[in-house]
């Protein structure tokens, strides 16, 4: 990219890296059957027949004001509404197709309008999601696998037709008839040709310049202004260096269903939203509403729920940087801004005194941002010249002061500088994660090695980390063996499904997290050391799957967790 071009990007998406936290919205005509937003692939209805719901769609009950509300309520900066999602049917006045909310329904008004006006009073950024490839209403919508098959012939399809003459007129259309657009947000672009991804960029661009458009615009490579991670993904640290967004669901649906009831809870919205931005990501947290035009109320309650604590916590949320650290912390995340570092601590780790390693500023000041007055508490900060360790030590009160995750402010002399080198964590632990790793092949052989300081030497089981999709069988993926080298000692065995945990936070449905332990080692020193893996299923560097295409086993890290603090 040319430097003028880079520049232009960093200023247009500035906005959105600082509002961190948006508001995703599948509404459609699939909402009349609450059966979620694929119920036409699903059930194979014919277009005629689908055409009829829209003679019932008549969402009365729907009020721009009270949905920009809830938004904004939930502490949420944007909101990304579906004008026209797999089904075809366009959710605002589409001038060149008749199947659209106010043509073809006794409701007659134009919902994205009031949306825009609304947005507008309220201080909030509109944007549209646009299914671009994928499009089961029209005869000629090509897509790599997901294609009306009941109604046309796959072989009789010409693609330019509905390119020309449905999809970019249509996006012509919401970006002149809405005022400002935030961004667009596409969708599925298998099978959509570079080429065609490239000028339909150069396409939005020449009608509003400062749209943001999101990478699934194309298949591969990103020529979008940033990463959509797949849905519900949550990458580790340092997987995207560039900005990224992870689109999420509240229950386990996009479009209102009336069977799923699974809802996360404000707790773990919270957690989830504070582990993105500490990596520097942003949160696109999905409503579905029904056909009557309502938000379902557990969505808004749990909403309301997190948006109480990021109205009080949004100083260490909006408009931060991601933690300097290359990697989790035990006790929670980290978020900074200049001179400033917040800790993320979970309550439940909340204990007399926190600690955290690698952090090389004067730390000025300590104290809890739930204290208005600002009350400085007790700090201890420590260097061994030796093996180059700093230490910091916080004295905390009793109980922690907010819900969920109470956060401490660092203000520090200068700009927050950490040593980034992978080292043994406060427990006694040592993460390794794979994207950090550097890697080889060799004669078939595929190695990771790590580089990392340890601080408290002594004896170590030796933990393999992956990811497994459900219903995968362990052994059909590992039948070789893994070895692992370090500090002159070997381990040599075939890993077994030591623990399954279900509801690991690292991972989302359809995955949980396994460890096998491959043996143990012992560490004798303080110090730098190294730990090399060999194993098949090491990957090259991490690269933007979805999370459906991605393989059923997937390696993630290695640890080292200390015998006698387990
Ligand atoms: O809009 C939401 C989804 O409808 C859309 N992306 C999010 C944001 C999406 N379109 N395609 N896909 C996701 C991938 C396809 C997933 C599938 Fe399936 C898995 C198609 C068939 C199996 C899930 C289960 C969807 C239909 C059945």
């Amino acid at each position: 990219m040319l430097v003028e071009e880079q520049t232009k990007a960093t200023e247009r998406i500035k906005w959105w890296q600082e509002a961190k936290f948006g508001m995703f919205i599948h509404w459609g005509l699939y909402a009349t059957l609450a059966k979620g937003e694929w119920v036409m692939a699903a059930s194979k209805i014919p277009v005629k027949e689908y055409e009829q719901f829209a003679t019932q769609f008549n969402p009365k009950e729907f009020n721009a004001k009270e949905w920009v509300g809830v938004a904004k309520r939930a502490g949420m900066k944007y909101i990304v509404i579906t004008a026209k999602h797999h089904d075809g049917f366009a959710m605002y006045h589409s001038k060149v197709e008749k199947f659209n909310i106010v043509d073809a329904t006794p409701f007659g008004r134009d919902p994205m309008k009031e949306l825009a006006e609304e947005c507008q009073k309220q201080g909030i950024k509109l944007c549209f999601y646009y299914s671009h490839v994928i499009d089961w209403h029209h005869p000629h919508s090509v897509h790599e696998y997901y294609n009306n098959t009941w109604d046309y012939n796959l072989e009789e399809k010409a693609f330019y037709n509905y390119w020309h003459n449905l999809a970019k007129p249509q996006i012509q259309e919401l970006l002149t008839q809405y005022g400002d657009i935030g961004l667009l947000w596409f969708d599925t672009a298998g099978g959509l040709s570079k080429k065609d991804s490239k000028e339909l960029v150069e396409f939005v661009r020449s009608f509003q310049p400062n749209c943001l458009i999101n990478s699934r615009v194309s298949h591969w490579p990103n020529i979008g202004d940033y990463q959509s991670k797949g849905d519900n993904e949550i990458p580790m640290y340092g997987e995207d260096s560039g900005p990224w967004e992870t689109p999420m669901t509240l229950n386990q649906s996009w479009g209102y269903s009336d069977r799923d009831q699974v809802w996360k809870t404000p707790e773990s919205i919270i957690r989830k939203m504070v582990n993105i931005v500490s990596k520097g990501g942003n949160l696109l947290l999905n409503v579905g509403p029904t056909a009557e035009g309502i938000i379902p109320e557990k969505s808004v309650e749990v909403l309301e729920q997190a948006g109480e604590w990021i109205e009080r916590n949004g100083e260490a949320i909006y408009g931060t940087n991601a933690s300097p650290f290359p990697y989790e912390l035990e006790w929670g995340a980290v978020t900074i801004k200049p001179s400033r570092m917040y800790l993320h601590v979970n309550n439940e780790k909340w204990s007399d005194q926190l600690k955290l390693f690698g952090l090389k500023n004067k730390v000025v000041k300590a104290y809890l941002l739930a204290d208005s007055e600002k009350r400085s508490l007790p700090i201890t900060q420590s260097y061994t010249e030796s093996i180059d360790h700093h230490v910091l030590g916080i004295d905390l009160p009793k109980d922690a002061p907010d819900q969920y995750i109470s956060i401490i402010v660092l203000e520090l002399e200068g700009n927050a500088q950490v040593d980034d080198q992978f080292m043994q964590q406060v427990s006694g632990s040592v993460n390794l994660d794979l994207v950090h790793a550097e890697t080889a092949v060799e004669k078939n052989e595929k190695t990771a090695k790590w580089d990392f300081k340890i601080t408290q030497p002594g004896a170590f089981d030796v933990v393999l980390v992956n990811f497994k999709k459900i219903n995968t069988v362990w052994e059909d993926h590992y039948h070789e063996e893994v070895k692992v080298h370090i500090a002159g000692q070997g381990l040599k065995t075939i890993p077994q499904e030591d623990q399954l945990i279900k509801d690991s936070p690292a991972c989302q449905y359809p995955y949980s997290e396994v460890h096998s332990i491959l043996g143990r080692v012992h560490l004798h020193d303080s110090g730098n050391n190294s730990l090399a893996l060999t194993c098949n299923k090491i990957q090259e560097k991490a690269f933007g799957t979805e999370i459906w295409q991605a393989e059923a086993v997937k390696l993630r890290s290695i640890k080292l967790v200390p015998i006698d603090k387990k």
